[in-house]
């Protein structure tokens, strides 16, 4: 085969990758996961990978390799849906790279260039898992984790830190970089409010003592900061608690910024707990006041999602992680979510949907005799009917 022959083949190939539909393919009722991943590093255009120089490649080999796309920030901007992914190389870097679609279910491709972010302080050695949200101060924010080799332990390759970065942009492509989030100890998984609170900006975050270890950090916690800009946290109170025996004994996180609907901001969240695998890594809902997103209203007991079937498998193994969805006009949510650290796929939902489930779900009793209880009721409501 040419050179020419192998390029033509590689397009071509890709081409019809790219254009491929997707569908519905199972629900519980309350979500429809979609059959195809909507996003993956097969997705990744050829001129990231390849040189097509046939002087400098003549074999056309894969110069630089994409080992994952996930953990995706979503937003509607300009009729299209986006999807703002973390691309991992072969060589364990993430960097972030906008994708769009027409109608948020498939054909997404990836915008020309990568997302050039300016660096902050000391340059990162890894950025990842932006959170996207449209403020109503005008700008479009993007928090995401700093990740920095901890110097105070040189010989412990590691030690790392975590830290929430904020970046704003009104064009998804020129990124305004702000000073890193200050707080004692570490942060991840750190989201903004899309209102002001009390007129000051209001953060979802995630203490930890560790780079992986929540260690003492409680929750998902809640904190105000006066100037985004220079944003320090002087106060923080947890709103939504790890706990024992539960989907997120171990730790949790916010994932997308919250949607406001009349009955209550809805959240959705990453839990994590231990087992012999491993940490297992599901989707759960929650939700806060109209009046004041820091109290919760209603936490459904259990899972909201948790990995399936192909979903179980990847880089890192049982995970669901979310930090993306869209609410539409017509009350359709699309819930994008990354499998094992791998690739991103889909599921639908709407609003009053996910209102019910929130608020009509049983909670979790923390006790085996509730569960059974739980049932119990179910069961002869039912046998009235
Ligand atoms: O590997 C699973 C996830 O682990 C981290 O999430 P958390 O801080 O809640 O443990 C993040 O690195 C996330 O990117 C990753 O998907």
């Amino acid at each position: 085969m040419t050179f020419n022959d192998k390029l033509r083949s590689l397009t071509e190939t890709h081409r019809e990758f790219l254009a491929q539909s997707n569908r519905p393919a199972t629900t519980n009722g309350v979500w429809t996961r979609y059959a195809n991943p909507v996003l993956t590093a097969a997705h990744a255009p050829i001129e990231w990978r390849y040189d097509l120089d046939p002087a400098a490649n003549p074999h056309l080999l894969e110069r630089i390799g994409v080992g994952g796309v996930f953990n995706a920030g979503a937003i509607r901007f300009g009729g299209k849906y986006l999807l703002m992914a973390r691309v991992e190389g072969a060589d364990r870097k993430s960097f972030f790279a906008v994708a769009e679609s027409p109608n948020g279910v498939d054909n997404f491709r990836f915008w020309e260039y990568p997302v050039a972010m300016p660096e902050y302080g000391e340059p990162a050695t890894n950025i990842y898992d932006m959170r996207l949200t449209a403020h109503e101060d005008g700008w479009i924010y993007g928090l995401f984790c700093a990740e920095r080799k901890d110097r105070s332990l040189p010989d412990d390759l590691s030690a790392a830190t975590a830290t929430a970065a904020i970046a704003r942009t009104r064009d998804l492509v020129n990124w305004q970089r702000l000073p890193d989030l200050r707080s004692n100890g570490q942060q991840r998984n750190v989201v903004l409010h899309p209102e002001f609170v009390d007129g000051r900006y209001a953060l979802y975050t995630r203490p930890q003592d560790g780079f992986i270890d929540a260690g003492s950090g409680g929750g998902i916690g809640w904190a105000l900061v006066d100037d985004i800009e220079r944003a320090v946290i002087t106060e923080e109170t947890i709103i939504d608690c790890r706990r024992y025996h539960t989907f997120k004994e171990l730790k949790n996180g916010e994932g997308p910024a919250p949607i406001k609907t009349p009955a209550g901001w809805l959240h959705l969240a990453h839990g994590v707990r231990g087992c012999a695998a491993g940490l297992r890594y599901v989707l759960y809902m929650y939700m806060t006041s109209p009046d004041d997103p820091s109290r919760v209203i209603a936490s459904p007991g259990g899972y909201f999602m948790a990995p399936q079937d192909d979903e179980r498998v990847g880089d890192v193994s049982n995970v669901l992680f979310s930090n993306g969805w869209i609410a539409d006009d017509d009350g359709r949510v699309l819930i994008y979510y990354a499998s094992s650290d791998t690739r991103m796929h889909v599921a639908t939902s709407t609003v009053d949907t996910l209102v019910d489930y929130c608020l009509n779900t049983p909670p979790d009793g923390l006790r085996t005799e509730l569960s059974a209880e739980a049932v119990r009721r179910l069961i002869d409501k039912n046998k009235k009917l």
